[in-house]
C-alpha cells in the first residue's frame, strides 16, 4: 500500500498525486506540513515523500519514476527510449529551469514578503531565456511531449500555472502568455485527475493560509 505524505497546496506533492490518479494506483494521503514531516522519510524535511511496503522515498521526480517502474499497467512514459528521454528532458526543464527560477519570486508574489529589485531583474532575465528554451522543446500535440499523456504533463500541470501567476504578479506580464500553455492547461483541467488535484489544492491552500496567520 502506498501513502503519499505532504500537503495538497504543494505543487511537488500534486505532481505525484496526479501521476497516482492517472495511473489508477490506490494510495492514501497523510497530511504533513513543512516542519512536521518525518525526517527519516525525507531527510531534508521536504514534501512530498512516499511510504511504500519496502520503505520510503523522497524527491518528487524520483517518486514519479518509481511509480512508472513499479506500476507499468497504465504507462505515463513512451516505450521508445528516445521519446522517453525527451519526456525526461521536459520534466527537467520544467523543474530546474522554470519552477526553481520562478520560485525565487514566490516570497513576494504569494507570501507577503519582499524580493529586491536587483533580484527581480536577474530572475526576470533568466526566466525569459529559460521560457524561450522550454518553448523549443514543447509540442502541445495535444500533450506537452506529443500525443500521449506523460509524466511531463504531470509536471507541467502543477508547475506552469505558478510560473504564469508569479511572473504576472511581479512583472505585470505572464511570461507564458505568448505560448500555447494557457489553452493547454485549460484542456488539461478537464481531466478528472487534474480537477481532483485542483479541488484539494484550493481547500488545503485556504487551510495553510489560515494556519500561517495564527
Ligand atoms: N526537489 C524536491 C522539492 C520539494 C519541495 O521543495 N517541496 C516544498 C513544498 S512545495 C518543501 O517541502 N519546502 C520545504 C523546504 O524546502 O524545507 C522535490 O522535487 O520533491
Amino acid at each position: 500500500m502506498l501513502t503519499l505524505c505532504g500537503f495538497s497546496a504543494s505543487n511537488y506533492y500534486n505532481k505525484v498525486k496526479l501521476a497516482l490518479l492517472e495511473k489508477g494506483v490506490p494510495f492514501t494521503e497523510e497530511l504533513a506540513w513543512v516542519g512536521e514531516t518525518e525526517l527519516a522519510c525525507s531527510p531534508l524535511g521536504k514534501v512530498p515523500y512516499l511510504k511504500t511496503d519496502q520503505g520510503s522515498l523522497s524527491e518528487s521526480t524520483v517518486i514519479l519514476e518509481y511509480l512508472e517502474d513499479a506500476y507499468p499497467q497504465v504507462p505515463l512514459m513512451p516505450k521508445d527510449a528516445f521519446q522517453a528521454a525527451k519526456v525526461r528532458e521536459l520534466v527537467r526543464y520544467i523543474e530546474l529551469h522554470l519552477e526553481l527560477v520562478a520560485r525565487n519570486l514566490y516570497p513576494e508574489a504569494f507570501f507577503g514578503g519582499k524580493v529586491s529589485d536587483t533580484a527581480k531583474e536577474k530572475i526576470g532575465q533568466q526566466l525569459e531565456k529559460n521560457v524561450a528554451a522550454f518553448n523549443q522543446l514543447t509540442t502541445y500535440a495535444p500533450f506537452i511531449a506529443g500525443d500521449q499523456f506523460t509524466l511531463a504533463d504531470c509536471a507541467a500541470a502543477v508547475h506552469l500555472p505558478l510560473v504564469s501567476s508569479a511572473t504576472k504578479i511581479i512583472f505585470g506580464r505572464d511570461f507564458l502568455a505568448d505560448t500555447p500553455a494557457r489553452d493547454y492547461l485549460k484542456k488539461l483541467g478537464e481531466r478528472p485527475s487534474v480537477q481532483k488535484v485542483n479541488e484539494d489544492r484550493k481547500v488545503n491552500t485556504a487551510l495553510m493560509l489560515s494556519r500561517n496567520k495564527r
